[in-house]
């Protein structure tokens, strides 16, 4: 049977497992595999096609083929490992992320949070950030929280509190949806699908997965998966335990913290990268406590571990 052109269907692939993608098209969910080499110029990523993509289908008795992607508007990506120089790409064609952290069980490290909103930053992706299992903050944590919300709402992003137990903020969170693609990340047991599950409870979601990184050899997924949701689509991530930036210059760093952003225009040197200059608008910030010292010690952990990445 000659395959012709006229059979070719756009989609957009709602899962993987690295060999095979489900493709939602108006002809249903079709189960793909790549055909031949689809390479995208100038990344270097461990899965050359990622939950999110536009692709073009080419249906086949044997076996769907994915023959063509198109190109993305933006995506998430970061360092397939540590010491990799090979990228990971988390979700492509993102209108929002909402970052879920929680304060305890697990404690979400700040730098993670500071890693990936560099990464948003950069790849001009909203975000708003959810205080996760807000049912839970009491005494210390309820200080440390608040903490948070000044942290990060003075720096420019939107803070609210989510409780899937309670439902505090599920209504707010199911506004955002509303007709877009949506990322949801943050490490692994900080509610995540319970969320999506909360939001949706027709999905058939699995939670409480036990940490890939922790249990290698467990069979968990390792992929993002995309959910039909409120009009729009949710993706959700399988625990990222580490952020490695990737394709960020040390030089252009600063400009993905908005609230130094807006101060570098008053330091001395017009190329002043904010650690050891004189007339540094941004270290005299720090120091008056206008700047989060963590914010900034983020800022400097980046610009050092990095480094040795960077070409
Ligand atoms: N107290 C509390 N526990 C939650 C909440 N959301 C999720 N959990 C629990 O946290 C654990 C991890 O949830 P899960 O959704 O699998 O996290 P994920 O790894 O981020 O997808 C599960 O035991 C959930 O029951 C919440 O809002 N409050
Ligand atoms: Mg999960
Ligand atoms: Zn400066």
């Amino acid at each position: 049977m000659q395959t012709t052109n006229d059979t070719r269907v756009e989609g957009i692939v709602v899962s993987s497992t690295g060999s095979w993608y489900e493709v939602a098209t108006p002809q249903g969910t079709l189960s793909c595999r790549i055909r031949g080499k689809l390479r995208l110029k100038g990344i270097r990523s461990t899965n050359p096609v990622v939950v999110g993509d536009r692709v073009i289908v080419e249906p086949d008795e044997q076996s769907n083929a994915i023959v063509e992607i198109m190109p993305r508007r933006n995506y998430v990506i970061r360092r397939a490992s540590n010491l990799s120089k090979e990228s990971h790409i988390i979700a492509a064609n993102i209108d929002r992320a909402l970052l879920i952290v929680t304060l305890n069980a697990p404690t979400t490290p700040r730098e993670f949070v500071d890693r990936f909103l560099v990464t948003c930053e950069a790849y001009k992706i909203p975000v708003t950030i959810a205080i996760g299992k807000a049912d839970t903050l009491v005494g210390d944590l309820e200080a440390e929280a608040e903490e948070f919300e000044a942290i990060y709402g003075d720096a420019g992003y939107d803070v609210l509190r989510l409780s899937s137990t309670t439902g505090e903020g599920v209504e707010e969170i199911r506004a955002l949806l509303h007709g877009r693609t949506t990322l949801v990340a943050g490490n692994s047991g900080v509610g995540k699908s319970t969320l999506v599950g909360t939001i949706d409870p027709t999905l058939d979601i699995r939670t409480g997965e036990i940490s890939e990184s922790h249990h290698k050899g467990k069979h968990t997924t390792t992929f993002s998966t995309m959910y039909p949701i409120e009009e729009g689509y949710i993706i959700d991530t399988p625990g990222i335990k580490g952020f490695g930036l990737i394709d960020i210059e040390s030089r252009e760093l600063c400009r993905y913290f908005p609230e130094m952003m807006r101060l570098a225009p008053d330091c001395r040197f017009y190329n002043c990268t904010h650690t050891h200059e004189p007339g540094c608008a941004v270290t005299e910030a720090v120091k008056e406590g206008n700047v989060a010292w963590s914010r900034y010690e983020s800022y400097l952990k980046i610009l050092d571990e990095d480094d040795k990445y960077r070409k």
